[in-house]
């Protein structure tokens, strides 16, 4: 009988087995598979994205200038599953632009070339901006163009992103999303006054001035009418990757925190949750990664998430969550006037999932218990309880606390 937290206990009972050597490796087959299967996916990934921007390079014109920004959950180290979805940008720096916002929330704007000539002209709308949907069109027919050639590969359709499905023999399939940018490097619209403001408290003030010199992107996004969505996910994953309070958290040096494995879980729930109720097909990932950069701007110690206490604080992102659902109200991290719950999404799917939420923490988490589900759940909830016993051990022997910290070190960083 284990606790994951809240006073309710819960019994569970597992078939997967995950051994450990004496030195505290693991050795089921589990592991090296993965790790085999996720080194080859990237390496075909990467040949991929090369070949693209070999073309773009070479072969055209308004593409020429293109750099890849690998942006997502794989290139953030918070993959839930396997390794078969990659995101990667490619972005077209662009220079004298006017950027305008338009609606209330500024998170479209539309773009401007200020004077003179420039490799985009060919896109520009009558007034004078550039045509959104124009440039992902042509962008779209040069990547079609040149994977033609790759064996195994097929482009399907999608918005913003060419996504590419990768078929390679002896491989699992892999999704590969290509989304067109525009890098703009210029200071941040005044709508993200009051934004990343917040981490100050968390990260440091010298942190945030860092941050905010790197410029953002613009992604084509058709918004009732031909736009460009404004996106920071250079600026995510930066702070995710280095997410302490304290330079060396989660460092070999350093303490280890349960801030992106918090992330996993819930991004796991609520993959869970929606394939139970396609009624909730609007909730996506990154309601789940802007959840956990406001609860790290409200919760700012590296021992606010302290490994040991992985159950504690899931629950607790999980109220969080609960709390902008039930509000109706998620406001983007880097534009605080943008509800993320706002447009498409209708207070009776938010209340609904809030709902679902509260009951399966309420009741232990029956949906992580399901047989055969994914094979996730298994493990989530054997990592759950090995972090429980390992909280037991803690006020054991010298030995037995360093296998502790071992073992949620291994844990942690397997999945
Ligand atoms: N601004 C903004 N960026 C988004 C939005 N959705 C996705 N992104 C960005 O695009 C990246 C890739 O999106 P996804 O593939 O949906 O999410 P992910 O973080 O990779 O998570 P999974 O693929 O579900 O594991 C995210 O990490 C974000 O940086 C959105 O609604 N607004
Ligand atoms: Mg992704
Ligand atoms: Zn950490």
């Amino acid at each position: 009988m284990t606790q994951v937290s809240g006073g309710r206990a819960c019994a569970f009972v597992y078939s997967v087995s995950i051994a450990f050597d004496t030195r505290g490796r693991r050795t089921d087959s589990v592991c090296g598979k993965g790790s085999k299967q996720k080194s080859e996916s990237a390496s075909i990934v990467n040949d991929t994205v090369k070949h693209i921007m070999d073309h773009m390079k070479k072969c055209t014109e308004c593409f020429k200038d293109v750099n890849d920004l690998r942006t997502g959950s794989y290139y953030e180290n918070l993959k839930i599953s396997n390794p078969d979805e990659f995101d990667v940008m490619l972005t077209v720096p662009v220079e004298r632009v006017d950027i305008r916002p338009f609606g209330d929330v500024g998170a479209f704007y539309s773009v401007a070339f200020k004077r003179g000539k420039h490799s985009l002209d060919r896109f520009l709308c009558e007034d004078n901006t550039i045509s959104a949907s124009g440039m992902l069109t042509e962008f779209r027919n040069e990547v079609k163009k040149c994977v033609k050639i790759l064996k195994g590969v097929y482009v399907c359709s999608g918005c913003p992103a060419v996504t590419l499905l990768i078929n390679g023999t002896g491989t699992v399939p892999i999704s590969l999303d290509i989304v067109l940018g525009l890098e703009v490097r210029s200071s941040w619209p005044t709508f993200t006054q009051g934004g990343i403001d917040k981490i100050d408290i968390w990260l440091g003030t010298k942190v945030k001035k860092e941050q905010k010199l790197k410029g953002y992107y613009l992604v084509p996004k058709y918004e009732g009418k031909d736009a460009w969505r404004i996106s920071f996910s250079h600026v995510e994953k930066s702070i995710l990757t280095n997410h302490g309070s304290q330079k060396t958290c989660c460092e070999a040096s350093g303490t280890r925190c349960c801030r992106k494995f918090c992330l996993k879980l819930l991004k796991h729930l609520l993959g869970l949750l929606k394939a139970e109720n396609p009624s909730l097909s609007k909730f996506c990932s990154y309601h789940a990664k802007t959840t956990l950069l406001h609860a790290c701007c409200s919760r700012t110690q590296d021992s606010d998430w302290e490994a040991a206490q992985l159950g504690p604080c899931f629950q607790q992102l999980l109220e969080d969550f609960e709390g902008h659902l039930k509000d109706g109200m998620l406001p983007n991290f880097f534009i605080p006037k943008h509800n993320l719950l706002g447009s498409g999404h209708d207070r009776k799917s938010c209340q609904f999932l809030a709902r679902r939420i509260e009951e399966e923490r309420n009741n232990g988490f029956p949906i992580f218990r399901k047989p055969n589900r994914h094979k996730w759940s298994t493990v989530v909830v054997l990592i759950m309880l090995s972090i429980l016993k390992a909280k037991a051990w803690a006020g054991g022997i010298e030995e037995q606390r360093s296998r502790k910290f071992n073992f949620i070190q291994i844990l942690l960083d397997e999945f």
